[in-house]
């Protein structure tokens, strides 16, 4: 098993990112990928364990119930490429069924080192798995993986837990799009995405009793500090969850207490922010099964097929490049 990584740098992104969305006009924004420094990441495993939140069960269930027949349906030689490995303990269903029959390479995909570590760990003892782990941006990832592709060897990419949600609207269906130049016909797309289901099931999950989410929102905030030497105060900030029915999407956002102004040190940038004014950290958009099959063929998939959990409206949808 050889198991090594590809690392990118990206803090002056972070450090710019942070400063043009904390200076918006009308709506102040943290792009939610920075949710998951070292800190986060390990709240959102967290999250993952929590009883009001169903999503991560229901995408593992699918694939303990369903990974034989997924890879069956993609055939050959095939190269696994995860998008957002998270822990990787859902992976292993999908990669113990190709392993079984085949020898198989496997390239996490991460922003979070922290996160490709935990996957790397979690799947070492899988037998004729080699996997290098990419530390990326996806579609960045996506092309170096495409990059080492071989005639004749299928690309099997996995986007599981939802994660194609936390893109707004458009944006989703661009980055399925973009996906697929990458691809060629005959490669594959496993997409995990969580369906409607009632709201205050859905606050209950963003808001959770513990104050675990609560705690994963407010760590952006607590990075922000530690990077870029910034003096937010987070008993000044509080966690909100709310529904929006416009885009049938979960919002994350940090309301201030109080008018105060926040300093980023590195920067030199003062930034005031006025009570009640919020900080949108994470859209999570609910779809419905039609939604996800028009999406695809939007981007130039054809949904093969799709897998939904009843006790958590989930669905895997089993996408072929056209
Ligand atoms: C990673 N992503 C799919 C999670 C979600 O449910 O949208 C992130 C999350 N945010 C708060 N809880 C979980």
């Amino acid at each position: 098993m050889l198991t090594n990584a590809i690392i990118a740098e990206s803090a002056s992104e972070f450090t710019t990112d942070v400063c043009s969305g904390l200076t918006k006009p009308d709506q102040k924004e943290l792009p939610s990928k920075y949710l998951y420094d070292q800190v986060g990441s390990r709240l959102f495993e967290v999250i993952c364990e929590l009883p009001e939140y169903g999503l991560t069960r229901a995408d593992e269930r699918l694939l303990r119930l369903h990974a034989t027949e997924i890879v069956e349906r993609v055939p050959g030689q095939v190269v696994v490429a995860e998008l957002g490995s998270g822990s990787g303990k859902k992976t292993r269903w999908i990669l113990e069924a190709l392993s079984r029959h085949r020898p198989t390479s496997y390239y996490p995909i991460e922003i979070s080192a922290t996160a490709l570590a935990m996957c790397e760990r979690e799947l070492a003892d899988i037998d004729s798995i080699s996997i290098v782990g990419f530390e990326h941006e996806y579609l960045d990832g996506l092309l170096k993986v495409a990059a080492r592709h071989q005639d004749g060897q299928r690309i099997l990419v996995l986007s599981l837990g939802s994660t194609i949600g936390n893109f707004d609207h458009p944006a989703d269906v661009s980055f399925l799009r973009e996906m697929r130049l990458i691809l060629q016909p005959g490669d594959a797309l496993l997409l995990g995405t969580d369906l409607q289901k009632p709201i205050l099931q859905l606050i209950e999950a963003y808001d959770d009793p513990l104050g675990v989410t609560a705690a994963f929102n407010l760590n952006l905030l607590a990075r922000i500090n530690r990077e870029l030497d910034a003096d937010f105060v987070l008993e000044q900030f509080e966690h909100v969850a709310k529904f929006s029915s416009v885009t049938r999407s979960i919002e994350m956002h940090l309301r201030s207490r109080q008018d105060q102004v926040v300093t980023i040190h590195k920067t030199g940038l003062s930034v005031p922010i006025l009570e009640n004014e919020t900080n949108w950290t994470e859209s999570c958009h609910k779809y419905s099964p039609q939604e996800v099959v028009s999406m695809a063929e939007d981007a130039g998939f054809r949904c093969d097929a799709q897998w939904i959990d009843h006790e958590w409206p989930f669905a895997e949808n089993l996408l072929m490049a056209e």
